[in-house]
C-alpha cells in the first residue's frame, strides 16, 4: 500500500464498476477507525443502487464504492478510541447503521431506524467493495476476539444473517409447538432465516420457499421441514392447507418482498397470523382490507438489526449453531458476480475478498 487503495467504484447508473486507485482514506476524527476489509458480502440492495433505482429516495454523490456487509481487521485508530476497546490488528464485523447517537431511535438502541442514519456504501459514506473502508466509530464496531470466525464468516451476517433474525424475533411469541413459519425467498437472508426458525420458535414447523431446487435443497440443508417450490406447485394454497392440517402458516417471512410474494403470503396466512416483509424488490403491494380485518392478519416491516441483535448472531456462529452458505470471490471479479447475483446464481451470500 503506498497510500493509494482499490476500491470498485460506480461511475454511472446501470454501468459496470471501476476498479480504481484511490487514495487511502485518512482518520480526521477522534473516534474514526480505518478497517482493512478482509470480506464484504454482494446484496440485492447493492443491485438496486447500482442500477440506480433507489437514487430518489438514497441520493449519493457519485462516484461511490458500495457494500455494506463488511468485516475485516483494525488498521488504524483514532485518538479517542479506547484501547482496551479496540486495536490494531482487532478482528472486527462492521454494523451498518450508523446512527447520530442522540435521536429517540438512537437512545433505544436502534441505531438502524435513525432519522438521519447513514449507511455505509449506500448512502453518503463509501462501503466495502475496497481495501480498506473507513468506520465514523468505533462503536459501529463489534469486535469479535479469540474468534474462529474468519471476515468473510463474519461478513455476510451482518446484514443477510441479521435482517432475519431481528425479523423472526419480532414475531417468535407466535410461534411454537403445533405453530407454523414459512421463510419465503432462501437467497443471502433466507438460508438464515430457515435456521432462525429452528432455533428461535420452540419447535414449530418450518416451511421453505422458492422458485428454485438448488435454493430449496439448501433450505433443507438448513433444516426446513417442508420445501415448497413456488414455481411448479400449481396449487399453493390446497398444498400448505394439506401439509399443515388445514391450520395454514403462523408466521410468515417475505425476503423477496413484491406484490406477488405478499399476495401469495395472505393467501396461505392463518387467522391472527403474521407477515414480516424484509426483502425490498417491489415498489408496492395491495392490501386486502376485509381480510385482514376479519382475520386479524399483522403486517410488519423489519429493518436491518441493531447493534446487539448483531453481537448475537455472532455468538450464534462462534457457538457453532449457525452456518453460513458462502462462495468467495476476488473482487477484481466485482461485476462478473454482480451478474451472478442478477441471475439467480448465487446460492446464500456471495462474498468479495479484496
Ligand atoms: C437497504 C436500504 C437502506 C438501508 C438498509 C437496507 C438494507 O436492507 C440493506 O440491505
Ligand atoms: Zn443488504
Amino acid at each position: 500500500m503506498d497510500g493509494h487503495i482499490r476500491s470498485a467504484r460506480i461511475h454511472e447508473y446501470k454501468k459496470p464498476l471501476k476498479l480504481d486507485n484511490i487514495s487511502r482514506p485518512v482518520i480526521s476524527r477522534d473516534e474514526e477507525v480505518l478497517v482493512k476489509v478482509g470480506a464484504c458480502g454482494l446484496c440485492h440492495s447493492d443491485l438496486h443502487l447500482i442500477s440506480g433505482e433507489w437514487k430518489d429516495i438514497i441520493p449519493i454523490n457519485l462516484p461511490k464504492t458500495p457494500g455494506h456487509e463488511i468485516a475485516g481487521w483494525v488498521e488504524e485508530v483514532g485518538k479517542s478510541v479506547p484501547e482496551n476497546i479496540m486495536k490494531p490488528g482487532d478482528l472486527v464485523a462492521v454494523f451498518g447503521g450508523w446512527g447520530c447517537g442522540w435521536c429517540i431511535y438512537c437512545k433505544s438502541g436502534e441505531e438502524q431506524l435513525c432519522a438521519f442514519a447513514k449507511w455505509p456504501g449506500l448512502s453518503s459514506s463509501d462501503g466495502g467493495f475496497s481495501e480498506y473502508v473507513l468506520i465514523p466509530s468505533y462503536r459501529f464496531l463489534v469486535n469479535v476476539p479469540n474468534s474462529v470466525a474468519r471476515p468473510e464468516d463474519l461478513a455476510p451476517l451482518t446484514d443477510a444473517g441479521l435482517t432475519p433474525y431481528r425479523a423472526i424475533k419480532k414475531v417468535r411469541s407466535m410461534l411454537g409447538p403445533g405453530r407454523n413459519i414459512g421463510i419465503l425467498g432462501i437467497g443471502g437472508l433466507g438460508s438464515y432465516g430457515v435456521q432462525y426458525a429452528k432455533i428461535l420458535t420452540g419447535g414449530s414447523k418450518v416451511f421453505a420457499m422458492d422458485r428454485s431446487d438448488n435454493k430449496l435443497e439448501l433450505a433443507s440443508q438448513c433444516g426446513a421441514d417442508y420445501l415448497v417450490n413456488l414455481r411448479s406447485s400449481d396449487n399453493l394454497v390446497d398444498g400448505i392447507r394439506t401439509e399443515t392440517g388445514g391450520k395454514m402458516l403462523d408466521v410468515i417471512i417475505d425476503c423477496v418482498g413484491t406484490d406477488k410474494t405478499f399476495h401469495d403470503s395472505i393467501s396461505i396466512l392463518a387467522k391472527g397470523g403474521s407477515i414480516v416483509i424484509v426483502g425490498l424488490f417491489g415498489t408496492a403491494a395491495k392490501i386486502p382490507i376485509a381480510m385482514t380485518v376479519l382475520n386479524e392478519y399483522n403486517i410488519f416491516g423489519s429493518l436491518w438489526g441493531n447493534y446487539n441483535e448483531l453481537r448475537e448472531v455472532i455468538e450464534l456462529l462462534n457457538e457453532g449453531k449457525i452456518k453460513n452458505n458462502i462462495t468467495k470471490f476476488k473482487l477484481d471479479d466485482v461485476n462478473e458476480v454482480i451478474g451472478f447475483l442478477k441471475d439467480g446464481q448465487i446460492t446464500g451470500r456471495g462474498v468479495l475478498i479484496p
